[in-house]
């Protein structure tokens, strides 16, 4: 069974464990109307600091996600985890080898009903994610789509995320992307900082995540969730299905 309890987000904020939120700004965050949180961020994540987070964002209804790329992080309580594989990597530690360590380790325990398998291309090569994975994000768009056929049609992983982290990406490719994808959701982040780029991106994919404009900019993050759904509601009035 492929868990689901993703496939409704639209639009969602992510918070890094190793980043300072204050209780004002995350109780404006959860309260929102985000569709969800998703914990993660690509340097200096720990057990504690995750736990730290998941039980101040308990405090509100939002749904929570955890996204795990080391199993020393691995806090219960979430109400899902996403298991990030970079695809345009040469290492291949990011691609399968840490995620088959950590099974090898930990697979009896895992709670698969709540895992989703979750298919990286890393775009902006300035990125933390970039020089942690080693990515190469100069590939070409037939490259891209190809790393997306991989994903949706031979692996059948179930989210495609293009991560721009930091950037506001190519929204002619992620509209292309998706509209290739047989089974995949595709999650687009990277650079929204603005109602407009929600807009814009979340006609582009099916899911928007919000990242750094929580921290810079939180009056402008907190105007993506509407921007967000106005342009879901548009798309549904001209009859396009997510
Ligand atoms: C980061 O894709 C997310 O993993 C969001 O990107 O921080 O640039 O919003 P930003």
């Amino acid at each position: 069974m492929i868990p689901s309890f993703y496939q409704h987000w639209r639009h969602v904020f992510k918070l890094d464990p190793d980043r300072e939120i204050s209780d004002e700004a995350l109780d404006r965050v959860c309260l929102s109307g985000t569709d969800a949180i998703l914990v993660g961020g690509s340097s200096g994540v720990t057990y504690d600091n995750t736990v730290d987070l998941l039980s101040r964002i308990r405090r509100y209804e939002s749904p929570c996600a955890l996204e795990l790329s080391d199993p020393a992080c691995a806090v219960p309580g979430f109400d899902g985890y996403f298991i990030p594989m970079v695809l345009n990597t040469p290492r291949r530690e990011w691609l399968i080898g840490r995620q088959t360590e950590a099974l090898a380790e930990f697979g009896h325990l895992m709670p698969w009903e709540s895992v989703a398998g979750e298919a990286y291309i890393v775009l902006n090569g300035e990125s933390t994610a970039a020089r942690v994975s080693g990515a190469d994000a100069s590939i070409s768009a037939a490259q891209v789509l190809a790393y997306a056929q991989l994903a949706d049609r031979l692996w059948r992983v179930p989210v495609l995320y293009m991560e721009y982290s930091g950037a506001f990406g190519d929204m002619a490719l992620v509209r292309k992307v998706r509209d290739e994808l047989n089974q995949a959701r595709l999650v687009y982040g990277g650079g929204i900082r603005t109602a407009a780029q929600a807009r814009e991106a979340a006609s582009a994919a099916h899911t928007i995540v919000v990242g750094n404009a929580i921290y810079d900019d939180l009056e402008a993050a907190l105007q993506t969730v509407g921007a967000a759904r106005a342009a879901h509601e548009q798309a549904k009035e001209q009859g396009y299905v997510f």
